[in-house]
């Protein structure tokens, strides 16, 4: 069982005490253009935002921050000042739009943000009643940067509990409406001393890089919290795509890679001169590893993937496996500190080999913050994640579907209901629905059912020219195809299950 003193502030301990340990001269950070933070200066760079946080932006302890921009130190370095100021940070995709913006911090009561200047003109759309907006990276006076430059010494932590809140992360729910789930100080070292302490087992030589961003996660765990835990460094790219991974895990020989299927699949392809010799841990989680993904990379790297179930509700792995205890085609067993089992629709076990409802339980727990939806999600002790699993006679537990309608495609939850409230603001549309699609490479893509209003003669490319402005690229559907009618009970509900081809 793991156990934490009662007041622990989880930056203080992943930084500072990392950095005492260590000494201050060892990488935290790397760029791709080869630079290097060194564990010192992060800490340096940490306290002076913290600092500006405290001093010149009137930051409390248990006020919200959204935190926005694409993977950098910069943004890493404003979390952990976050953090230590006694702060919650409020993560975010880069690629959220205006709209889920405003709705993500009216939910989650925001009153500063933080956000990289590249990133800010959606923020400022959003047009937030009196959020605080301060960005980084720019040239203006007010720069948080230039703000920061102002401020020296060291920084003392702000003494939290071990659970108070530190972060908001948010997801998708099946309704579309986002859920923030919130986790405790404790919590995030937590996924540091289950998962990444058992299965990834990490030295301080170890790099760790991946494309999943930092506001989600399974990013901000892979590529923050574990290697800070571990003394280890990151490699943090602004451009993560599987075209650029490949060159970059060579260039910086990463050791531990964190991915999903789809990247994998691709990398598969281009994988030809790539001298990815460093590699000894790489992570697959997001979606389900099909397991002629698993073979192939075995074959042609030798390593085996350690495949894992996640959820931001949990805020990392829970179900994965080590080594030559990986059997491929199966999730693992659950992570020493976590239980599993798999439940009928009245919460009872169902027989080994019978699939059922996955129920997970461990030392981080699934709080939304104001949402009925908790009563969904926590029932008698378990966390009920809405995954359909079987459990063999081993304990291997290997994933069927998902038991609700989430569409998954290349790692991303997407809630087709979400999707359709952005069609519905077109116009032209009269009805819409969305549904996912089984694609190779993708795991489903989005694909959308549209009724035009009568006399409309809106076009699939300018739907889809409109859907870029309203949601992040991956929710935007892949196919639109236009329907006389959606199918419905005679009640009026839609049924989605007619419009899948599965
Ligand atoms: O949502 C997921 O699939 C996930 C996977 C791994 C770690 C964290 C998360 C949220």
């Amino acid at each position: 069982e793991l156990r934490y003193p009662d007041r622990l502030n989880c930056a203080a301990e992943l930084l500072d005490r990392t950095a005492d340990r260590l000494g201050p001269d060892r990488p935290a950070f790397r760029t791709p253009d080869g630079g290097v933070w060194s564990y010192g200066e992060l800490r340096e760079r940490v306290d002076r935002i913290a600092h500006v946080l405290t001093s010149d932006l009137g930051v409390v302890p248990g006020n919200r921050v959204l935190l926005r921009g694409p993977t950098t130190p910069r943004l890493a370095a404003c979390w952990l000042a976050v953090l230590k100021a006694g702060a919650i940070a409020v993560t975010v995709l880069d690629r959220q739009r205006s709209a889920e913006l405003s709705t993500i911090c009216s939910i989650a009561r925001v009153s500063h943000a933080l956000c990289d200047v590249r990133a800010a003109d959606d923020l400022v759309k959003a047009e937030v009643p009196g959020l605080r907006i301060t960005v980084y990276g720019g040239d203006a006076p007010d720069d948080l940067l230039r703000l920061a430059e102002a401020r020296t010494g060291p920084y003392r932590a702000v003494d939290t509990a071990a659970d108070d809140v530190a972060l908001i992360a948010f997801t998708s729910g099946t309704t579309g409406r986002p859920k923030g789930c919130m986790h405790f100080h404790r919590d995030v070292l937590a996924i540091a001393d289950t998962f990444s302490a058992h299965v990834l087992r990490p030295t301080p030589d170890d790099v760790f890089a991946g494309s999943p961003p930092l506001g989600f996660t399974f990013g901000l765990g892979g590529l923050v919290v574990f290697p800070l835990r571990a003394g280890a460094s990151a490699l943090l790219l602004e451009q993560s795509g599987p075209a650029q991974l490949l060159p970059e895990l060579a260039a910086h020989r990463v050791s531990v890679l964190f991915t999903a299927p789809t990247a994998y699949r691709v990398m598969l392809d281009r994988i030809d001169g790539h001298d990815l010799s460093a590699l000894r841990r790489c992570v697959s989680a997001g979606e389900n590893l099909p397991v002629a993904t698993w073979r192939s990379w075995h074959e042609r790297t030798g390593l085996r993937i350690i495949n894992g179930i996640g959820a931001t509700e949990l805020l990392h792995i829970f179900i994965s496996a080590a080594d030559d205890a990986i059997r491929p085609g199966t999730t693992g067993v659950p992570v020493p500190g976590w239980q599993a089992r798999v439940l009928d629709r009245d919460g009872r076990p169902v027989p080994d080999g019978e699939p059922g409802l996955l129920a997970v339980r461990g030392p981080v727990g699934c709080r939304y913050l104001a949402d009925e939806r908790q009563r969904d999600y926590v029932a008698h002790g378990w966390n009920l994640t809405g995954d359909t699993y079987v459990r063999d006679a081993d304990g291997y537990f290997r994933y069927v579907a998902r038991a609700d309608d989430m569409i998954i495609s290349s790692g991303y939850n997407i809630a087709g209901p979400e999707v359709e409230d952005a069609l519905l603001r077109h116009p032209s549309v009269a009805e819409a629905a969305v549904v996912g699609r089984a694609d190779e490479l993708r795991g489903q893509i989005v694909v959308a059912y549209v009724v035009l209003r009568e006399g409309a003669a809106t076009a699939a490319e300018e739907l889809r020219a409109f859907m870029k402005n309203e949601l992040a690229p991956h929710k935007c559907p892949r196919v639109i195809e236009f329907l006389p009618a959606l199918p419905r009970t005679a009640t009026g509900k839609l049924q989605r299950f007619r419009l899948r081809d599965d």
